[in-house]
């Protein structure tokens, strides 16, 4: 559109004037147009657009028609290339955008216009008949001379025409300082406390010395209270701190509030019924992530999608895939399994941990003196299998298992025995894909150690819990595990490339004497064989002090085979000092919880967040429980019930991590599919299902966009394109149904 020229004087007299009015400020982004041409007063030039959308000049902008039957966003797209972005610095992206017939939704991306394709801001706004006008700011977390400003028009089923005009990117712009709507500064688990459990919040506050509190039920009675202790500066957010415990309030009662300093926390709960929801939910997330098969809308209503790459185009099918170039002659059928995370890839590595800690929900409810196994019986999830008489989780476990099984490398072939580390797309997909459009091409990476051992661990594993269900797998499992465990003595150090990182993660790891003691544990556990029993004994990692800050997860998995050997019926010679070594490391996660004044036993050296700190935090509570398992004291129970408060709101956000728990709590994790964020008519993820939380590196351009310099607690935010601080991973979910399950228990 022509500007007129009184409005042009205009804003440049108001310009001229700021710029006198301030301080010379540092080098960066002048406060100057990046974009070229967004009034189209003449030509549609320097702007693209893909083959399939034919644009012009119309009505004073650009105006396309974009056809229908596309798949992805990125399928019709009009854009222009060559803006230089400054790392750092503040843009002010504007447009103005009309839809005919309404309603389609359009994705307006800052990014990079080659390979990553980086997005580095994006909003996906549903356009009007009548048009509208967007404003939006951000910081470009990366110096290009080769960004994009981008309009991505694909993926509608019927065809539509998009037209914009004013399209505008100023740098320089003062930064939008990011800040967190973290709400009243009492801070409490929003979803529940037992009956008879510990009670505990945390206030933010300047004040040094002891507040009242008063605990209050909805109608406003007050039915405690008492006196905060004052923390001091709390590393983990850098906030000044009191703590309160209301313990001794033991009664059921619902919508309660904690109030002091003059603020009411969000309501909660006093009640056990929140875990046992929680169990299921937080295992019934496995189903919507499995692949090739089709999700059912009558057992997960709004989640029914089509079958995931089951070789139906644009799917290329995961029954023959073949190596990356170079690794292996022959294709294996990788069908099933689960998808990791917001991704379409399968990972061995991480599959393996996943299934041990289901399959550890289940062992442990058959030996604890706690344990209900009926509450993981057939029929809990709504699953297909449900009636089959096989607890369900078992049969939710068993559809991962049989793609493990799957990634072997079979005889005859080099390295025969080991599993491949891990398959998926050649290249980085975008959001939103549904399993079943991914267009690429799936591939089998090279076997690792860690892989293989990973297989032979749950192989292992599931010959003896399935046994009393399907004699016949159990015996192909034990098979398997020994088959993996004879391959990986054999290559004892494979491991995968760090940098095989395109189109899926790494999950490299450089040390596979974790994995070797678990595997050697679990084949022992369901065998008693001797040569595993002298393995585990010889084994550096049997005495080594395994329970550390930072905890177990993928590539540290020592602990599992610790606490199995603890806690699994067996005749290690010098087994209670396996057991005692559990509790010692229980120990300490309780030090550190007492210490720590939003009391989760987690305090990371210099207090960097880890990927998935969420997940760390609750394997921690995962030992601390175990202990309890092992003792009985009740300072384990204590300890560990309380690791829950931090997950859902006693924290520096004052929000739960797990989705539909707690007043407050995410809901945009990253995701291709459940990307209601990006597209309405998608789902978003489903109830029971933990982001990864804080993670101090922030490697995603969004959350480098919003969180420069933040502290611990702080280096989070739920938003679908923060894949660093909140994507959900099957790994982390198992670690919450682990806990939950406990918790449920206690009630
Ligand atoms: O959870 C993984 C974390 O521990 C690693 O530091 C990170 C980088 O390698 O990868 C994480 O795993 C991601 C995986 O690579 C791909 N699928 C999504 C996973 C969760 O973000």
């Amino acid at each position: 559109m022509k500007r007129r020229r009184t409005t042009l004087f205009t804003v440049t007299a108001l310009l001229a004037a700021a710029l006198t009015a301030l301080p010379a400020g540092p080098a960066g982004a002048e406060e100057i147009e990046q974009v070229k041409n967004g009034t189209f007063d003449t030509t549609t030039a320097p702007w693209w657009t893909t083959s399939n959308v034919t644009a012009g000049l119309a009505d004073g902008g650009l105006c396309a028609d974009v056809p229908g039957g596309t798949t992805n966003r990125w399928d019709a797209a009009v854009g222009q290339n060559d803006i230089t972005l400054v790392k750092g610095e503040s843009y002010r992206f504007t447009f103005k955008a009309v839809g005919t017939p309404a309603g389609h939704v359009v994705r307006a991306i800052v990014g990079l216009s080659v390979s990553p394709y980086d997005t580095y801001f994006e909003v996906s706004p549903q356009l009007s008949v009548s048009g509208d006008a967007y404003t939006y700011t951000f910081t470009a977390p990366a110096d290009t001379a080769q960004g994009q400003v981008g309009f991505q028009l694909g993926g509608s089923a019927d065809p539509f025409r998009f037209c914009m005009d004013d399209v505008s990117l100023v740098g320089g712009v003062p930064p939008e300082v990011y800040e967190p709507d973290t709400g009243p500064r009492v801070r409490v688990n929003q979803v529940a406390y037992l009956p008879a459990g510990p009670k505990n919040a945390t206030l933010v506050t300047d004040a040094t010395q002891p507040l009242p509190w008063q605990l209050k039920k909805a109608d406003g009675k007050t039915v405690a209270h008492g006196r905060t202790v004052p923390r001091g500066t709390d590393a983990s957010s850098g906030q000044n701190v009191h703590s309160i415990d209301f313990g001794s309030y033991r009664k059921r009662v619902t919508g309660l509030t904690l109030v002091a300093d003059g603020e009411t926390s969000r309501p909660f709960d006093i009640d056990a019924s929140a875990y046992d929801r929680l169990r299921r939910d937080s295992l019934k997330y496995y189903y919507t992530q499995r692949s090739g098969t089709a999700i059912r809308d009558d057992l997960r209503p709004g989640y029914a999608r089509p079958a995931g790459h089951v070789d139906v185009a644009p799917n290329q099918g995961d029954s023959a895939v073949p190596c990356q170039p170079g690794v292996c002659d022959y294709t294996l059928d990788v069908t099933g399994g689960w998808y990791d995370a917001g991704d379409h890839g399968k990972y061995v590595v991480n599959g393996g941990i996943s299934t041990w800690e289901l399959l550890s929900t289940y062992e442990r409810a058959l030996h604890a003196r706690t344990g209900q196994r009926d509450k993981l019986g057939d029929g809990t999830l709504a699953i297909p299998e449900s009636g089959n008489k096989v607890p369900d989780v078992l049969d939710e476990a068993r559809w991962e298992l049989d793609f493990l099984l799957r990634m072997q490398v079979p005889d005859g072939q080099p390295l025969a025995g080991m599993a491949h580390h891990k398959m998926h797309d050649e290249r980085w997909t975008g959001l939103p894909l549904l399993p079943s459009d991914d267009p690429q091409k799936r591939e089998l990476h090279p076997p690792t150690t860690e892989a293989t051992l990973n297989l032979a661990a749950t192989a292992a594993q599931a010959a003896r819990l399935y046994r009393p269900y399907d004699r016949a797998f159990a015996t192909r499992a034990l098979a398997v595990a020994r088959k993996a465990w004879t391959a990986a003595l054999a290559h004892p150090e494979v491991h995968a490339d760090p940098n095989d990182a395109t189109g899926g993660g790494a999950y490299n790891d450089t040390d596979a004497r974790d994995e070797f003691y678990w595997a050697a544990a679990e084949l022992y556990l369901t065998t008693g064989e001797k040569a595993f029993e002298r393995y585990i004994l010889n084994s550096p990692i049997h005495t080594a002090d395994i329970f550390v800050p930072l905890g177990f997860d993928w590539a540290r998995t020592a602990a599992a085979g610790r606490l199995d050997l603890a806690t699994v019926p067996n005749r290690l010679p010098g087994r209670d000092k396996v057991r005692q070594s559990v509790l010692k490391g229980a120990d300490r996660y309780l030090t550190t919880l007492a210490a720590q004044p939003y009391g989760m036993p987690y305090a990371p050296d210099a207090n960097v967040y880890d990927w998935g700190s969420n997940a760390q935090i609750l394997n921690n509570a995962v030992v601390v429980a175990t202990a309890y398992d092992i003792s009985g004291a009740s300072k384990y129970r204590d300890g560990a019930l309380q690791s829950m408060d931090y997950l859902f709101g006693r924290n520096a956000l004052n929000m739960s991590y797990v989705t539909g728990y707690g007043e407050v709590n995410s809901h945009q994790q990253h995701s291709r599919w459940y990307a209601k964020q990006l597209d309405p008519s998608l789902p978003g993820p489903p109830d029971g299902t933990l982001s990864g939380g804080p993670n101090s590196s922030i490697q995603d351009p969004y959350a480098q966009s919003k969180l420069q310099g933040c502290v611990g607690q702080f280096c989070y935010i739920d938003d679908i394109q923060s894949w660093s601080t909140n994507e959900h991973t099957i790994n982390w979910n198992a670690a919450l149904a682990r806990m939950a399950s406990f918790v449920a228990d206690q009630g």
